[in-house]
């Protein structure tokens, strides 16, 4: 068994895992970059928290990607990684990925598997139903986990019921730069809007939301929110949407929020504010959307690959509800209506069900699919994935997980066309799965061989941060367009310089720039002097290697920010400001030659008023 296992998952030395495998760090506020079926960790992307270890969100061109509405917000709590798609098929182009605590959506480009962009969302609080992306990636969409009042004004918690709202947010996708912008949102009753998923093939064109709390409890919420039998999983037509927008009935409304992404000529990142978005409410915008009941309190809404089936997660439901598209549309055709909430339709249960999954384990969360006809669901209480037919509902097989699984991923999973072979189970609880590391263990990830009927367990391994979500996609997708330098000749940074000739250090005021070449194994230049207290020390640092894998460091004794890491081609500058008079050392921290302790220099700084010239040597 043990043998089996280790030779599915066992990537001999030297050669390349099958897979890649993103996974959010949860409250890490980053992306984990792994292989797969070895389940090695390759890189961490950093995406909504500050990294010292690249100087992400320290350096002059990264910081502004941090940039919202409340200030500059170094951390958040990331969930939920979605490729973008062609066709509905993950496509290696983009990974979006949502800030849930600031509302949020990044995007991560591929290529360089860098963050390039971050959009603010407005009128949300808890972006966590986010960012699932339509078919071709017209929009990815954000829903608001929290309702709050909107606009936000100060009026009493108990008035919960009649200030508070949701917002469920359709971020549009330049389909060539990928550059985002809020489209329009749609003014929802006040419950907690949890997960979303894009219909494809026929229900392209559709996205499905859950919801909790259809009781509008704002305290306590453990019992408050857990009366109803039933809440909901709002369908949204937003290609009608689309339309409305098209005729006016979009109200812009006031708002204020931060679009920040990586120039593409200059890779600085800069901030615009925006400040107004396009706003639909339902009740003048019939057919746009619909209430699914669905037992009961629901988590996950995941959408089969035909398109033809929405699978609730209804995480204190003792069935695992499935409707079907086709019947929503007749139910909705033919009035099969129970009621209506604030103008929303609610069809009846049993016009838009299509079976429901007996014993699908208790606390089901999230249902990916493996193209050949199977779902399976996570099961959080019972700790298992638990795996079902599509069409009879019938559960043919399940598994436990060590322990407490919240997601699970398949390669193309939740996409039109699913690679399979691979279940990865996110659990929350290593417990004793691991060597210990005092109180705190990490979360833990185990593969699964999904190819025959039974599910078999290969691999456990331990993850960074809390790996809510994942995605998974064959290498070979994202290999073929891997950037491995960015070419000195377009360098566009405003301070980068192509050769050591064009080195210099200026005064300007208080501030001094000093432009500067890092190469093997020296910096040019590397002894200044003339700097001094209460000066702002810019080093701009051109690495100009260009030869793939070869990063340069930079950092300086008793800087208070971060170290910078400089891709061949790549300027970056961070900013030091010396508190005392004194000769402080710089140096490389990437050992990147042999003569790497060689590359280092030194920094003279004098007393505020001094008379000492700048004066910088190049060791000529
Ligand atoms: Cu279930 Cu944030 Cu998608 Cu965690 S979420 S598990
Ligand atoms: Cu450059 Cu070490």
């Amino acid at each position: 068994m043990a043998k089996e296992a280790a030779s599915k998952v066992y990537v001999p030395p030297g050669s390349h895992d099958e897979m890649y495998a993103f996974m959010s760090g949860g409250f890490s506020g980053q992306v984990s970059v792994y292989g797969i079926p070895s389940g090695r960790l390759f890189k961490v992307i950093p995406v909504f928290s500050q990294n010292p270890e690249t100087g992400y969100g320290y350096s002059e061109e990264t910081k502004a990607m941090l940039n919202t509405s409340y200030g500059f917000v170094p951390w958040d709590d990331a969930h939920h990684p979605e490729f973008s798609q062609t066709n509905g098929v993950p496509d290696g182009r983009w990974l979006f990925i949502n800030g849930n605590n600031t509302p949020r959506i990044a995007r991560i480009d591929l290529h360089d598997m860098e963050t390039a962009e971050i959009m603010e969302i407005p009128n949300s609080a808890g972006n966590h139903g986010s960012p699932f992306t339509t078919m071709n990636s017209e929009y990815v969409v954000a829903a608001t986990r929290f309702s709050v009042p909107v606009p936000q004004k100060d009026v009493p918690i108990a008035s919960y019921k009649e200030n508070f709202k949701g917002a469920l947010s359709f971020v549009k996708v330049d389909p060539k730069s990928g550059h985002m912008n809020v489209a329009f949102q749609i003014m929802v009753p006040g419950f907690d809007y949890d997960l979303a998923h894009c219909g494809k093939g026929p229900s392209h064109g559709w996205a499905f939301f859950t919801c909790y709390n259809s009781e509008q409890a704002h305290t306590l919420l453990e019992i408050n929110a857990s009366k109803n039998d039933k809440d909901y999983i709002a369908a949204v037509n937003w290609k009608l949407a689309e339309k409305y927008i098209a005729e006016g009935k979009g109200k812009s409304m006031p708002a204020n929020y931060y679009h920040n992404y990586v120039d593409e000529k200059t890779r600085v990142a800069k901030s615009e504010k925006v400040q107004s978005v396009k706003v639909l409410d339902p009740k003048e915008c019939p057919g746009l959307i619909y209430y699914l009941p669905t037992p009961k309190s629901p988590h996950g809404v995941d959408v089969d690959p035909s398109g033809e089936y929405i699978v609730g997660g209804g995480k204190l439901a003792t069935v695992l509800p499935v409707h079907s598209f086709s019947k929503m549309l007749k139910a909705i055709e033919t009035n099969q209506v129970e009621g209506k909430i604030e103008g929303i339709p609610v069809l009846k249960y049993s016009a838009t069900l299509a079976g429901e999954v007996k014993n699908p384990g208790l606390g089901p969360l999230h249902t990916e699919f493996d193209g050949k006809g199977y779902a399976y669901t996570s099961a959080f209480i019972s700790s298992e994935i638990v795996k079902w037919k599509i069409g009879t509902w019938q559960v043919v097989d399940r598994i436990p997980t060590y322990y407490a699984i919240g997601h699970l991923s398949i390669p193309g999973g939740d996409s039109a066309k699913p690679w399979g072979k691979y279940a990865l189970a996110l659990n929350k609880v290593a417990k004793d799965r691991f060597l210990p590391t005092g109180p705190n263990q990490p979360q833990s990830a185990q593969l699964f061989d999904i190819t025959g009927d039974k599910m078999k367990l290969l691999l456990d391994f331990p993850t960074i941060g809390e790996p809510h979500y994942a995605q998974m996609i064959p290498a070979e997708i994202l290999t073929k367009h891997n950037q491995q330098i960015y070419a000195l000749e377009s360098n566009g940074n405003p301070n980068g310089i192509m050769m050591e000739d064009d080195a210099k250090v200026e005064r300007k005021g208080n501030e001094v720039h000093i432009k500067m070449i890092a190469t093997r194994s020296h910096f040019t230049p590397d002894c200044i002097e003339g700097i001094k207290v209460g000066d702002k020390v810019y080093f701009h640092v051109t690495n100009q290697e260009q030869d793939w894998d070869l990063p340069h460091g930079f950092a300086v004794q008793g800087m208070r920010n971060s170290e910078l890491l400089i891709m061949p081609g790549e300027t970056r500058t961070i900013v030091w400001e010396p508190k005392a008079p004194g000769v402080y050392p710089m140096y490389c921290t990437d050992f990147c030659s042999a003569l790497h302790q060689e590359m280092q220099g030194y920094l003279r700084v004098s007393a505020a008023g001094s008379n000492v010239p700048i004066k910088y040597g190049t060791g000529k």
